[in-house]
Formats: C-alpha cells, structure tokens, sequence
C-alpha cells in the first residue's frame, strides 16, 4: 500500500531488522505468516507494520480499534493480499468479491434462502448422515486399533457435508484412501494465493508467469468439477430450490428475480464448496484437539450429549442447539485458533484510526483475529489457557462487542455461520458420544498454514464407547 494512505504511518511499530527492498523478512517462515504475524503482535503491541516484499500491511489486533474498524459507516471490506489472488479462480464469489460489484449483494441476496433456520432444520438430517459416513469409517478403525487421520477425516466430512447439502453432489470421500482430487487442487490454490513472492514489484509478472501455469491446471480441475456439478443437476431438468444449487439455478433476487449468470454461478459453486468446508474441517480438528487434551471438558461435554440426546439414535435439530457446553468448547477452540484468521477493512474516506492513526480514503488494515482473541485485558492473564466457560452466557455478556470476531464483521461476515457450528456441534456430539479418545501419539500441536488453519499430523486412537440404551427400540 502506498505510505501516503497512512501519513501517520511512521509511527507504527515494526520489526528491528528490516531490509532493503525486502523488508521485514528475517527470521521469519514463508509458510507460517499468521503465526510469524502472531508473535510479533507479542513483540511490538496490537498495532504493528510489516513490509513484505515492498508491500507495507498494517495488523491491528487492539480490541478498541477492531471494534472501530467493524463500523460499517466507516469502514468496508477489502479484497487484497491472498484473497485477492483467489480471483483467479473464485471470481466474483461472495467470499472474493469487491464490496461495491454489484454481484456481491445480488448474490448475497438469492444466497440468502439458503442460510435460514429453515434451511438448516432442512439439511439437519443430511448432516447426520454425512457424520455417520465418518462414524461408519472410524469404527471399522477403531474395531482395528488403528489410527484415525483427524484433519484428513474431518475434511473429508465437512466437504461432503457442503456437496450433499449444497448441491446434491456426492465426492465419494469415505470410498477412497487417498483425498479426492478436488481437495489437492484446493489446497494447491490456497498454498499458491498465500504464496508471498508474488507480492514483489518486477518480479511479479514474471514469476507469477511460471507458478501460474502450474496452478493452472489445479484451477482447470476445481472449475471442471464445478461444471459437473451444475451439469448433472441442469441436465436432470430439476426445478427444486431447496438448496444452494437449486436457488442459483431457479429463482431470482427476492422482489425484483434478477438472476445469477452463468459464470457467476460456477465461482460461486468453487466459493461454497471451498469456503463451506475447508474452515469447518479446521474448527473440528482443533476442538478435537483441545478434548482429548482436557479429559475434563470432554467428560462435561459428553455428559451433557448424554442428558440432552438421552437414548435418541440419532439427534434431532433442537436437540443439536441444547449443547451449550459442546458450543462453548467449539467457541473456545475458535478463539484460539480461528481457522479463518484474518479480515480486511479500509476506509471509506479519511478517517484517524483511534484518534492518533490517519488514513485516507481506501487505506486498509488487516485484523490478525488469533491475537485479539489473545488480549489480556479482555481475556484475562492466561489467554493460551483452554477455558470453555470463558462462553458462558454472563461472561460473554460482560466483554465489549467486537472481541470475538471468528467469523468476521458486518455485511460481509461469514454466511456460513450457522451452517458451520450446526454441523461441527453435531458432529462433536456423535463423536464424543461414541468413542473414546486416546491421544496415543502425545501429539504436539503444529499449526500448518494454507490461508486457513489446520493442525498438522494430528491422529488420535479410538475405543467405541457403550452408548446409553436407545429409550425407544429402532424398528428393525
Ligand atoms: Mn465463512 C466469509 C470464517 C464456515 C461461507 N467466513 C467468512 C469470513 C470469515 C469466515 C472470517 C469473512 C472473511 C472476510 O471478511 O474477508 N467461515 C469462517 C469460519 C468457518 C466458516 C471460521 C467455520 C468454522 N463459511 C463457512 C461455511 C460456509 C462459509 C460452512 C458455507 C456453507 N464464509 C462463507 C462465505 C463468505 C464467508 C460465502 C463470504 C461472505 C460475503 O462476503 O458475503
């Protein structure tokens, strides 16, 4: 960003050793930002400058600021850095669009049916069958004694959750050893758009030339999946709107029934099948993480899927939202590794910061959220502590808004949400009440970055638990 969009911008702190041209690269791993990102918020304070390549990013991880920054009159998203380079290939998606292209609120408003309440309590039962596709494949694990690839696993439910639920698409996850294509080339697009040599000048068309062609051919493939996708529905001439697909392809914008065009449509069905499963899978794994690493919450939070679910087979949709305690776990994961980890707000016009940070009309900040869900004041001495009850209604109620951002801000805060934490507290309940969890590796935690976040290596051994007597024998 050009310095003159903060003219105050000297003021803000930045690593000791910057280099000429490159910047503030020392000691720093390419392929870690947000955690390199994280631990200079602990050494220069909730406001901090790196340069990266010549490309000068303002962090902001003050609970104040933040809050000011999610004032919508003032401020508006941004699409830069990373997710600017997934233009490539998820276009004018919602999660990639310009805040002011006219297809962001038009797709957000035909997109819209399909985050009701209804929606949900009508994908309730698909979720459930989804989870039992994993339960399915974990107990024949755990029947062998072998180990279950955590992160693998959940990414192979939450997509099937997505394709299922979105747009009746069936990946085959849990037939296969080897993750389905679809997810190599998504993490091949991911690891490319966080790819940090393509911000320096010159450099730039150059190499982005030659990486580009590589990624190509993953991009090709994620938009040849997505044409099969559409194509199966369309050629069965299926006129139902009870799902993402199915709105995109057969209403319009409520009072007005401007349709969604084509190629619309392809980079919104790449934006939902990525975007609705890739930071689902993370928020389970690191909950998963965090249970088997506290055998205290886990048996609270198993006791109350016990009360809640009692003998049900199978939960129903209400018996998923009674899980406070298993939601307040999910939260806390959340909070220490939010699995989507950065958002970006510019000014609207000029504007200070604060009262001391001058930017004018179109500077940005990004918000580093791991390490404002890591302030002190606000979460108290011991942030990295795992505490579900830092969730309880009363305490939540007494922290100032704008502390806990997981899911972003405003407008263009995460459609998904509901979606998300239905299914990843669901699936938590299925599980916890199913097996139990032995950390058989003493495994060390490894956050791996691929623009989301994902624990790396991370398995866990199972024993099937006996579940409370059904109250009500299953017929059959
Ligand atoms: Mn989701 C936007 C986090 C699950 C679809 N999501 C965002 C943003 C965050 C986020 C943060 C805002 C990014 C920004 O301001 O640039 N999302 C999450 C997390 C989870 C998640 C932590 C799971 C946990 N997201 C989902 C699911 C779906 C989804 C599930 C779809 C079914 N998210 C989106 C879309 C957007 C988004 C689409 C873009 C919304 C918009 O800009 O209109």
């Amino acid at each position: 960003m050009a310095p003159s969009l903060w003219p105050g911008i000297a003021r803000i702190p930045h690593p000791a050793r910057r280099v000429p041209l490159l910047g503030d690269v020392l000691g720093v791993s390419p392929s870690a930002p947000v955690q390199d990102s994280m631990r200079m918020a602990r050494e220069l304070g909730p406001v901090f400058q790196r340069k990266v390549f010549g490309q000068r990013i303002v962090f902001v991880a003050d609970p104040g600021l933040v809050a000011e920054l999610a004032d919508e009159t003032r401020f508006v998203k941004k699409v830069v850095l990373a997710v600017e380079r997934l233009r490539d290939v998820a276009g004018d998606g919602l999660f990639t669009a310009h805040s002011d292209e006219p297809n962001w609120r038009l797709g957000h408003e035909v997109l819209a049916a399909g985050f009701t309440r209804e929606a949900m309590v009508r994908y309730h039962p698909t979720m459930v069958a989804m989870a039992q596709r994993l339960t399915a494949s974990w107990d024949r694990r755990a029947a062998a004694g072998d180990p279950v690839d955590v992160p693998g696993d959940m990414t192979k439910l939450t997509l099937e959750t997505i394709a299922h639920t979105g747009f009746g698409y069936d990946f085959g996850s849990f037939e296969r050893s080897e993750p389905h294509p679809f997810v190599t080339s998504m993490v091949s697009a991911l690891l490319h758009a966080q790819d940090r040599r393509l911000l320096i000048p010159g450099v730039r068309t150059v190499f982005a030339r030659a990486v580009r062609k590589r990624v190509t051919g993953h991009h090709g493939h994620l938009r040849s999946v997505v044409d099969e996708v559409v194509r199966r529905r369309t050629a069965e001439g299926d006129e139902s709107t009870d799902d993402l697909l199915g709105l995109m392809l057969n209403t319009g914008r409520p009072g007005t029934g401007e349709r969604l065009d084509a190629a619309n449509i392809r980079n919104q069905v790449i934006t939902f099948l990525v975007a609705g499963h890739e930071t689902t899978s993370g928020a389970l794994s690191f909950a998963l993480y965090y249970l088997a690493k506290h055998p205290e919450v886990l048996a609270r939070a198993r006791q109350e899927v016990d009360e809640v679910w009692g003998g049900a087979e199978v939960p129903g949709y209400e018996q998923v939202s009674k899980l406070r305690y298993v939601r307040r776990a999910l939260d806390e994961a959340l909070r220490l590794w939010p699995t989507a980890p950065g958002y970006v707000r510019a000014a609207r016009a000029d504007t200070v910061l604060g009262g001391r940070y001058p930017m004018r009309e179109g500077a940005w900040a990004l918000v580093l959220i791991p390490a404002l869900h890591r302030d002190e004041e606000v979460w108290g001495p011991d942030p990295e502590a795992f505490d579900p009850d830092r969730f309880l209604p009363e305490r939540v109620r007494a922290r100032p808004a704008h502390t806990f951002k997981p899911f972003g801000t405003g407008e263009r805060a995460c459609i998904g949400r509901q979606f998300a934490l239905h299914e990843a507290v669901l699936v938590l309940g299925l599980l916890l009440r199913r097996y139990d969890l032995h950390d058989h590796a003493d495994y060390r935690l490894r956050v791996t970055e691929r623009l989301t976040l994902m624990p790396e290596g991370f398995t866990l051994t199972l024993t099937r638990r006996k579940v409370p007597a059904p109250a009500h024998a299953p017929a059959g």
